[in-house]
């Protein structure tokens, strides 16, 4: 049984899963419209895992028997190109990592084991999200404006594919 703090935070993380979805998958439609249709993939695969990381919570709280209440969110989008897209992207996802390690600390200062249990899985996946991040920022910088560059790395981006979590609860 969860605690009612502990599943207050949760439920406000799940908000913050919905707005990252809702964010990633407005990236998609701007890199789209500035051309980068592997981008627009990219992102749209990035929409998908955030959809699946916010039915993690829902799941969750759900088997903890907790009603679940959303919040509306406004969602920018307002880009000009695709390395201040993965900048912001990062810098989401570095505060999504502080998040998931508060929920942590409280699950642990409330010996909430199940809760510790469900988390872990964030804590690892947050790694991967900020170093494919940091990765494609790297190779932004260092094709510059370069065209050809572009290209290829759009080609690159384009060839992601959404692969669902072994588990979604
Ligand atoms: Fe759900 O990890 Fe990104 O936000």
């Amino acid at each position: 049984m969860l605690s009612d703090s502990m599943a207050r935070s949760l439920n406000s993380h799940l908000n913050t899963e919905h707005f990252s979805a809702q964010l990633y998958l407005s990236m998609s439609s701007a890199a789209g419209v500035m051309g980068f249709k592997g981008a627009a993939t990219w992102f749209m695969v990035q929409y998908q895992e955030e959809m699946a990381h916010f039915m993690k919570f829902y799941g969750y709280l759900n088997s903890q028997g907790v009603l679940v209440r959303f919040v509306a969110a406004d969602i920018p989008n307002d880009y000009h190109s695709l390395l201040e897209m993965f900048e912001k992207t990062l810098t989401h996802e570095q505060h999504i990592t502080k998040a998931i390690n508060h929920l942590m600390d409280q699950a642990v200062q409330e010996s909430d084991h199940a809760s510790q249990i469900f988390l872990q899985w964030f804590i690892t996946e947050q790694i991967e999200e900020e170093e494919n991040d940091r990765d494609i920022i790297g190779k932004l910088k260092l094709i510059g404006d370069n065209g050809y560059g572009l290209l290829m790395l759009d080609t690159e981006l384009g060839t992601r594919v959404f692969v669902p979590p072994a588990t979604t609860a």
